[in-house]
């Protein structure tokens, strides 16, 4: 295998990196037969996605390099997903609305929080990718979630981001309350948080469900 600078020649990202889909998947069964966590094995596909990322960018790979690692991970996550805790809908734990905004059409990322959310009860509406900000706010007001997930990975992406919080706030008078926004996705940080006007920010899944459940608690205290 050629070498993969930073990471460990044998490991799960380093066949993602060399877009190995034999191999990584191999790795990810071998993952799951030693049992470990399906978090930590998801965790590492996103290493190997962030380096095939790099080198696109870097002009190393080319867009075929980011389609070929898109599809790995799918086909991982068809193996990871079902170990992730069973899916319930209880609207008693709230109730999210989640989109990938408009000009985006990375969706894996948002695919799992959605599955996350719903293993922990919560009713998840998904509108998918590309949405516009006034659909996203036409979804807010008629179903009225507790939290709303913006996702997106583009920096380009950040103004549909902005114009979709902006929209929200717009249709909060007509839910009759705040709605709290959380912005994720490779790009967020604390300054875009603040610059877009969301109220929380992620950039894994883990801080973000966690971050989701504290904030339908509060609402409901
Ligand atoms: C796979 C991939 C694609 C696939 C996407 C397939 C799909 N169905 O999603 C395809 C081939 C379609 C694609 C297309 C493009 N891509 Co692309 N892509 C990637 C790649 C390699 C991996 C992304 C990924 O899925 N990661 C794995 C997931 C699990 O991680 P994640 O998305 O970050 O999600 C986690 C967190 O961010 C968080 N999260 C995500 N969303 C949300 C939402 C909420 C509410 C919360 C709480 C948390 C949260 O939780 C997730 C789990 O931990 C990245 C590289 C990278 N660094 O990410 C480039 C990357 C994102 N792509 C890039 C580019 C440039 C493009 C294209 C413009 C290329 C082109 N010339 O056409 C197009 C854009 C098309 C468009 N309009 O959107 C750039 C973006 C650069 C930038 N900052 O603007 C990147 C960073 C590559 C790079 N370094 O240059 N891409």
């Amino acid at each position: 295998m050629t070498e993969f600078e930073g990471l460990d020649p044998a490991s799960l990202a380093a066949r993602i990196a060399a877009l190995d889909e034999q191999g990584a998947l191999d790795a990810v069964q071998g993952r799951i037969a030693a049992g470990d966590d399906p978090l930590a094995i998801i965790e590492e596909c996103q290493v190997g996605m962030r380096w095939v990322g790099e080198h696109y960018q870097s002009g190393k790979y080319f867009i075929s390099g980011l389609i070929m690692a898109g599809e790995i991970f799918r086909e991982a996550m068809v193996a990871l997903g079902p170990l992730l805790p069973p899916e319930t809908a209880d609207a008693g734990q709230g109730s999210v609305l989640i989109a990938t905004v408009r000009g985006d059409i990375h969706d894996l990322g948002k695919n799992i929080v959605t599955m996350m959310l719903r293993s922990y009860g919560i009713v998840v509406h998904d509108l998918g990718v590309d949405v516009s900000p006034d659909e996203v706010a036409r979804k807010a007001v008629e179903l009225q979630p507790d939290v709303v997930g913006l996702s997106g990975l583009l920096t380009v992406a950040t103004d549909g981001m902005k114009a979709t919080v902006e929209a929200l706030r717009g249709g909060e008078a007509e839910i009759g309350r705040r709605l709290p926004v959380i912005i994720g996705g490779g790009i967020v940080d604390e300054q875009m948080c603040g610059w877009t006007g969301a109220d929380l920010w992620a950039s894994d899944a883990s801080r973000g469900v966690r971050l989701i459940r504290e904030a339908i608690a509060a609402a409901r205290d």
